[in-house]
Order: structure tokens, then sequence, then C-alpha cells
């Protein structure tokens, strides 16, 4: 469930401290043995038993000469922890920090370090001195507060406490995330006769199977899984976090390598330009110039690049930055993925950081602030989390541009994520162009309900309640309100009546019974001469001021000038016919209505000069001719 790395300066006891945890002999080629140095990864594997059904570690064991660091960065990618160690007779040596800086860069996120050799004959206060240099060393590093555990390869003294010690480290760490994206960097590649090609590497991300179609990539070469083996032994599946061998049908030996990546088929394409968040190292040599010409290694990958400061022309010693390196062979790789950066020759490392965009579309502009402000952005997360939670953390419905305003994403970016969300449901399309996450919309709903719950509860006479007090109550623009509420209309959460007023599904006016049986009458008074209605004073008269006033609001009424109240159908009749006539005669006039509908003037002349204060209509003479003929607002 965990793999461990070694790392550490040359000749300071690595190979042979793996060897007495393990008992295997990570120095396996030839050339190895006969330099006694490691040149390559090593590869054992360690018990652990305090860590229960997690307690067999994989280790990787890396060479620690200087002119090897390259093979060490294939190596120590996937690692959960590092077994640091520094000889008690040196102390700490140049590649002690280069190593504890691409550990940092790296992100690795904790590890031990072993003080090797002490049974040499040595000097207590040298050893203190070692210890005090080694705190000094990692303060601000991932091996800050690491333990430092005493040990000799050679007489076995202190591995017990190096093993408990490796246990509590790795005990405190969440086991590798599954997210269904298993990726392998190989590290080793060969044929084992019988069995054919064999890759090698730390599985990260996913699960594999026997009988799984993968693909290595570059290289697009399709395989399946012919067996899997995790610490020599044979296993059907096996999940992220293991070191793998892999048996693949469908390759040949001379088509895989180091620094391929064996992932799902179709899941990652090689990229040839990236967005780097990148830390350069307080102990470069010089500044970082645009356009230097670089080494990055991630996985076990390696390319030569290019690399583009993006803002200023240089980045100097220990500084943050933005980078965007042109890779010159395209490599696998994905957001979040780590890189180390390095100059070519002399070799230094120079720094690293974490890719935010694996695949940028172009090349950036240099000194743009909204291209610095898109890659913070995708820096803090992956865009549809941002675009997530720009709606869910502002409870109202937004537009694509408000998001990208908030989020710092560009708009393409913005529609992408949208899209993504909408499918899986987490953000709904209000239409016009408003969004809302789907908890934001749940929320709404139910402060609306509740709200004209207790208006109706209050306010038993009226009708509804006014878009303009609800809007309030929700705290919402106009346009997300409108997007809202069409909503909320739609999905039959709330009803709207004719003149606008909000009420729920089934809300009745609460009349008493004697309003009730007024109300009646007062009908039955509009349906014996709906054109020569009840003045307003009478309909007062019969069912009181409080009711009438409910009745208009509610639309049943509509009340024209001060005096005169028609019904809504007499109305509309009235307005319908007038629009008729001035179509047709271009014109109409106070004797024509009140000769069409039997009236008295008083009621046509109230519903003209109604026309004419909303300006649908204007006096001409003695006739009343069109004015902006907006007859919508005499609805
Ligand atoms: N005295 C002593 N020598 C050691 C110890 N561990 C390793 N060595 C010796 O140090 C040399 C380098 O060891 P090696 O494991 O190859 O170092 P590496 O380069 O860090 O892997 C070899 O000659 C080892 O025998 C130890 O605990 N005590
Ligand atoms: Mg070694």
């Amino acid at each position: 469930m965990y793999v461990v790395g070694t790392a550490g300066h040359v000749d300071h006891g690595k190979s042979t401290l793996v060897r007495a945890l393990t008992g295997i002999d990570p120095d396996r080629l030839k050339e190895e043995k006969a330099r006694e140095m490691t040149i390559d990864l090593g590869f054992a594997w360690l018990a652990l038993p305090e860590l229960g059904t997690a307690g067999e570690i994989g280790v990787i064991d890396v060479p620690g000469h200087r002119d090897f660091i390259e093979n060490m960065l294939a190596g120590v990618g996937g690692i959960d922890a590092v077994l640091f160690v520094v000889a008690a007779d040196e102390g700490v040596m140049p590649q002690t920090r280069e190593h504890l800086a691409i550990i940092s860069l790296l992100g690795i996120p904790a590890g031990v370090i072993a003080l090797t050799k002490t049974d040499l004959a040595l000097d207590p206060d040298w050893i203190g001195l070692v210890q005090l240099d080694l705190g000094e060393l990692t303060r601000g590093t991932p091996l800050e507060n690491a333990p430092i555990v005493p040990v000799s390869a050679r007489t076995g003294k202190g591995l017990p406490e190096l093993r408990a010690a490796l246990a509590d480290v790795l005990r405190g760490r969440p086991p590798a995330r599954d997210e269904g994206r298993p990726r392998l960097w190989v590290d080793r590649a060969f044929s084992v006769a019988g069995f054919g090609t064999v890759v090698t590497g730390t599985l990260i991300g996913g699960t594999l199977y026997v009988g799984q179609e993968v693909e290595l990539t570059p290289g697009s070469l399709r395989a399946r899984i012919r067996g899997l083996q995790s610490h020599q032994k044979t296993v059907e599946s096996l999940g992220p976090g293991n070191r793998a061998a892999v048996n693949l049908s469908g390759v040949n030996r001379d088509q895989v390598r180091r620094g391929q990546l064996l992932t799902l088929p179709d899941l990652i394409t090689p990229t040839i330009l990236i967005d780097v968040q990148f830390r350069h190292l307080p102990e470069a040599a010089r500044p970082l110039r645009h356009n230097t010409e670089v080494k990055v290694f991630s996985g076990s990958a390696e390319s030569m690049g290019r690399a583009r400061v993006l803002e200023g022309d240089s980045l100097p010693p220990g500084a943050e930055g933005w980078l965007q390196i042109e890779l010159r062979s395209g490599l696998p790789l994905s957001k979040g993925d780590r890189v180390i950066v390095r100059l070519p020759s002399p070799g230094e490392t120079i720094g690293g950081g974490v890719i935010v965009d694996p695949a940028p579309k172009r090349l950036w502009r240099r000194g743009r602030p909204e291209v610095i402000a898109r890659l913070t952005a995708l820096a803090r997360g992956e865009p549809r989390d941002l675009v997530m939670q720009a709606l869910a953390g502002q409870n109202t419905p937004m537009q694509p541009d408000q998001i990208a305003k908030r989020t710092e994403l560009d708009a393409e970016t913005v529609q992408a994520s949208l899209a993504a969300c909408l499918e899986a449901g987490s953000v709904i399309a209000l239409g016009e162009g408003w969004f809302v996450a789907q908890s934001s919309l749940a929320a709404l709903a139910e402060q609306a309900t509740k709200r004209l719950a207790a208006f109706h509860q209050h306010e038993g006479l009226r009708a509804g309640m006014r878009p303009e007090t609800l809007r309030g109550a929700l705290a919402l623009s106009d346009g997300a309100f409108n997007a809202v509420l069409g909503y909320l209309r739609q999905a039959g959460h709330v009803v709207q009546t004719a003149n606008g007023l909000i009420h729920l599904p089934g809300h009745q006016m609460r009349l008493s019974r004697a309003q009730q049986a007024a109300w009646s009458r007062l009908q039955a008074a509009f349906a014996a001469a709906p054109y020569t209605p009840p003045s307003y004073k009478d309909c007062v008269e019969m069912v009181g001021e409080d009711v009438i006033a409910a009745l208009i609001e509610a639309g049943e009424l509509r009340l024209v000038g001060a005096e005169v109240v028609f019904t809504l159908k007499a109305y509309r009749a009235i307005i319908d016919w007038i629009r008729e006539d001035i179509a047709t005669r271009g014109k109409t006039d106070v004797g024509s209505v009140r000769d069409r509908f039997q009236t008295s003037r008083k009621y046509a002349l109230a519903v003209l000069e109604h026309l004419n204060a909303l300006g649908i209509t204007k006096r001409a003479g003695d006739g009343h001719l069109l004015a902006s003929g907006a007859w919508e607002k005499a609805e």
C-alpha cells in the first residue's frame, strides 16, 4: 500500500541499509557490483506488520552519485515517504542538499532520517553537530520534524527503531487515492522467457487487473495485461500505491522503455506545452532567464524544453513564479503532476513545481494580468470545482461572464466546466443564460415557499406577494430573480396571477362568511350589467374597502380612473374592441364606445382616459388616436 524511496549522498549507506532492512540487494546490475556503487534504481520490499494489511512496503533504492541523479528522479515520483540516509561520519554533503531539495519540490509528504554508520568510532560531539546541521537543513521542508534514527547497517543496531519510525510515519498517511485513472510510470522494461514483455513501476491513481486493455504512451501502444505481480507475488488486481510488475501481451520488448506511461486507452494524450507553478531553488546559481533551455523531469520521463517566464524577464533564485514550458518531446502529463527542472550542462537542479494546466491552448503572452489570474485560479483547484464553488457559495444564479469574473477563469473554460456540471446535475440551467447550483436552487425554492406561506398566513385577504417583495426576501438581483421565478413557476412551486402577484398553489383569498356573501351579491350586480357596473363607491359600500382592494389587487376587478370599476372580462372586451376600432378606422371616440357597449358616456370616457393616461392613445379633436400603441400596458 505504500512505497518508500531512499535518498542521500553517495556512499552514505543507502543500499546497505535497504539490504539490512529487507534482505534484498537493491544493486542488481553487474556494473553496480563491480563499481560498488548504485547506478540505477533498485527495488526491494519490507514487511511492517505494525501497519496491518497495508504493511507490505515497496522500497526504491536510488543512486546518490551526482552523475546518476536523473536516474534517481525516475524513481522517486510516486513515493509516499522518503528514507533519508546520512552517514554519521560525514554529515551533510552536496547530494544530501540536492536530494532534499528534490524531495521538497516533488511534494513528498513525509520521511525518516537514518543516521547511519554509527558503529564507527565517532566523537559524540561530532554526532551532535551533524544532528544540528540536519535540523537546520530540513527547516521548511517535508523533513522538518522528521525523526532522526541512529543506525548501523553493519551491526543492525537501531534497525528495529528505524522500522518503528517508518511505520509511524506511514501510519499517518492517507491511503493512495483511487480516482479511476490508473497510471504507472515505467521505470524498468524487460522480457522474461516464456512470458514476454514486463514493465515495472509505482501504480498511482487507480486499479489494474489481469485481462485489462491498457495503453503505453507516448507511442499509443495498445496492450493487454497478461499477468500482474507485486513484490514477486502474483495477483489478479492491484490498487494504487503499490509497486507493480505488469506482464503485457501485444507489445514487444523493444517498443517499451522507461519514461512511458502505462494507463487506460485514450485517457492521457502527450503534451508539448505545460503551465507550471514553479519554485526556483535558493541554491540556484543564477536567475532563470526567459527562454532558457531546460531539462524537465516528471514521473519516470524527461524531455528537453524551453522555459518561458510569464512575469518579468527572469526569476531570481528563491522566487516562485509561473512558467510555460515548451517540451521538445511530448510527455503524458496530467494536472497536478510534479516536475523537476534542471539545466542540461553543467547539470544542475534549479527548481520544480506543479503542473496547473497540462494542455494550455496557446503560448501565453507574457506580463498579462489575465493570464496570471487564470493560472492562479487553476492552481487553486479544478476549473469545475472553482465554478461549483462560485455558484454554490453565492446562493444566486449567475451568468457565465459573472462566473468567469469570480473564478478568474477564461470564458471557454467556464463553458466547458458548466457543461460538465450540467451533465452531472450539480448545476441547473434556468434559461436566458442563467445557471444555478442545484443546492442553491433547492434552498431558494424552500425560502420562497416559506416566505409566501407566512405572507398568506398574515395577509389572508391578499391574493399574493408583489414580486419586488419576494425578490428582496431572496436577496437576488432582478435578472437572477426572474430566472428563479421562471423556474419556480414552471416547477409548480408558485403561481403568478395575471397582474403579477405571486402565491402558493392552492392559495385563495380568505374571506369571512359575510364578506363572501357580499362578494357574491356584488358579482351578481356586475354580471347583470357588465358595462354599466356598480361604481367604486357602491362596491365599497357592498363589500367593504379591504375586500375591494384585495379584489382589485388580485386582478378580479379593474379600477379605471378613480370611480369606475369593471370585471376583468368586461375591461378586456372594451379594450379589445377599442384596439380593433382604431385598427380599422384609424381612430375611436367616446360615442362609439358608448354605443357599442350600450353604456353611458361616463364609462366610455373613463376607459379612454385610462388609455390616454397609460400613453397608449392620445386625444385628437373629438376622437382618440394611437399614441405609443403599447397595448400590453393595458393588461
Ligand atoms: N561501518 C559501516 N559501513 C557502512 C554502513 N553502511 C554502509 N557502509 C559502507 O559504506 C559504503 C557505501 O555503502 P552503500 O550502501 O553502497 O552506499 P550508498 O551509495 O548510499 O548506497 C560501503 O562500503 C558499505 O559497506 C554502516 O552502517 N557501517
Ligand atoms: Mg547505493
